[in-house]
């Protein structure tokens, strides 16, 4: 990217929105979620137009629920906790199959939810690579660890056709426009506990509601 264009990015700036969203009570709160994905959206957008297919989906996911966030029932979307609470008790998600409600809250946010495991686990190996780490690897890796088991084959086939399209790694930490790679490595460092945290509330809210399969 032009060096003018890198002034309105900063990866750092993207991750902060995931601190925002845990809210004095940990509650996550939905807003600050669907910022910090679109900011990660925009950085996808960055490293090329074959990851348009992903940024896509990842997109469309976040406008399914910034309309919940802004229509009628706006007040119930505040954070996914009330969200949860709120659809079950209306019986607003298709639990067992896809019924009258496919694009309920609950399954477009498990959607993101799964994919934010996968950028647990990328980041965790971008911040302990070497200097020869290759970035397609460790995001292949990751991919195969965690969203991979939810996609089926043509997607898994088409994602990692993406991957290897993957700048290496000092080319990707330009990218995220942070600083020096030892820079890049201390904000990763800071970033993941706050990534890690967001997952595991989600993690523990949707599995105590038996929420982790909906389709
Ligand atoms: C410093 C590194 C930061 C990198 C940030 C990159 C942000 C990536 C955002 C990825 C969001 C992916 C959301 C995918 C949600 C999903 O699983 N959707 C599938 C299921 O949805 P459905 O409605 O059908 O039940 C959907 O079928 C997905 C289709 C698109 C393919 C998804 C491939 C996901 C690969 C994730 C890795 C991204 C690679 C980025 C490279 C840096």
């Amino acid at each position: 990217p032009a060096a003018s264009e890198n002034q309105n990015f900063c990866f750092k700036d993207e991750l902060d929105a995931f601190k925002l969203c845990l809210s004095p009570n940990k509650e996550v709160i939905l807003e600050h979620y669907l910022a910090g994905w679109s900011g990660l959206v925009k950085f996808l957008n960055r490293l090329g137009n074959v990851f348009g297919f992903i940024s896509k989906d990842a997109s469309s996911k976040i406008q399914i629920l910034r309309n919940f966030l802004n229509g009628e029932s706006g007040s119930e979307y505040f954070t996914v906790q009330s969200m949860v609470k709120y659809e079950l008790e209306n019986k607003l998600v298709d639990l067992k199959k896809a019924g009258s409600h496919p694009e309920s809250g609950c399954r477009t946010l498990l959607r993101l939810h799964r994919a934010l495991r996968w950028l647990e686990l990328f980041l965790e190996r971008l911040r302990t690579s070497q200097e020869d780490g290759k970035t397609s690897a460790m995001c292949a890796e990751s991919y195969n660890e965690s969203l991979a088991q939810f996609h089926p084959w043509v997607v898994r086939k088409a994602a990692g056709l993406a991957f290897c399209m993957l700048p290496g790694r000092l080319a990707f930490f330009e990218v995220m426009n942070v600083g020096t790679p030892d820079q890049v490595v201390a904000m990763l460092g800071e970033a993941l506990p706050v990534v890690t945290e967001v997952y595991q509330i989600t993690q523990e809210l949707y599995a105590k509601h038996d929420l982790l399969d909906i389709p």
